[in-house]
């Protein structure tokens, strides 16, 4: 991968510019400090090796050179990305999502509210951010890590007692290899087809249908914030947990429905999705 071939490949797409490093710390700390040095809107950062690559909650995610794929769009605070925020890391897992399943002919699906997963493993994990100064909002980080080849879930990166989740990748779940900038492309490209169409029906109805465990019981547990100085504040805050519920399915602005066994049905706003095992 370099920056003359994700040039030449994403050429057809509307990206505001393109900024790769062959080893970055997290393509989301790239992002905001090429949005003080006045990054356009829709411009994309893409990394080989994040060295400090992070999920949720000050989380770790694993990025490795030649297998995976780190990318981040950064999207200015314009009034209509502002309003549409609350659907920001749906957008990025859909597009995952559709990605594979348009091109590759490979069914995912989303664990809610971030993670995208294939067979119940997950590939794919997406980390919107927010870019203030002072009390200003200067852009949205939307950030995207996929596991592509099998060195990105090897044991010694990603040793299973810490994961929270079952690790696969693509090339794993296809078993056929996957040219990395084809699939940047495929994701950019329904993205930015989604992107405008974020407050429809349609799209509400599209992450819906994509939900990993409806009708299954799953607890939702409250994580941390995270307030780290001088990192963006994370779009997915967790406010409290709910110990067991059915999933049902979305609100209109993305909440996990659930329904309890008493039959009362609540709403998880943010928080981390796990899985309780079937009760007979
Ligand atoms: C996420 O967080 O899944 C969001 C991951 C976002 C990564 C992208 S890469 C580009 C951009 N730059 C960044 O620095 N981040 C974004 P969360 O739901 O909190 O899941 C994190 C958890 O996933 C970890 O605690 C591990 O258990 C697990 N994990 C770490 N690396 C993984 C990988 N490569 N594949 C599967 N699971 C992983």
């Amino acid at each position: 991968m370099d920056k003359k071939t994700l040039e030449t490949s994403l050429a057809d797409l509307a990206i505001g510019a393109i900024r790769y490093v062959p080893s970055v710390d997290s393509t989301n700390n790239e992002a905001a400090r090429w949005i003080d040095q006045g990054a356009p809107d829709a411009a994309l950062v893409v990394a080989d090796e994040q060295t400090a690559g992070r999920g949720r909650a000050g989380r770790r995610w694993h990025t490795t050179a030649g297998v995976s794929l780190a990318f981040s769009l950064i999207f200015h605070s314009s009034r209509a990305n502002i309003q549409m925020m609350p659907r920001m890391t749906a957008l990025g897992a859909l597009a995952v999502r559709y990605a594979l399943q348009r091109n590759y002919n490979l069914h995912a699906q989303i664990k809610w509210p971030n993670d995208v997963l294939v067979e119940r493993h997950k590939v794919a994990g997406v980390l919107a951010e927010l870019q203030w100064a002072g009390d200003k909002l200067k852009a949205i980080i939307l950030g995207i890590g996929i596991n592509v080849a099998p060195g990105s879930v090897d044991e010694e990166m990603l040793p299973t007692s810490t994961l929270n989740f079952p690790a696969t990748c693509i090339e794993k779940a296809l078993g056929q290899p996957v040219d990395r900038v084809q699939l940047l492309h495929d994701i950019l490209s329904d993205l930015l087809y989604w992107k405008p169409r974020l407050g429809s029906n349609d799209f509400l109805n599209e992450w819906e249908s994509s939900l990993a465990f409806r009708g299954e019981w799953v607890q939702v547990s409250a994580g941390q914030s995270l307030g780290k100085d001088g990192l963006p504040a994370d779009l997915e805050r967790v406010p409290y947990s709910i110990d067991e519920g059915q999933v049902i399915g979305l609100t209109t602005d993305g909440s996990l429905k659930l329904r309890t066994r008493s039959g009362e049905v609540v709403i998880a706003r943010a928080g981390e999705l796990r899985l309780l095992p079937q009760k007979k």
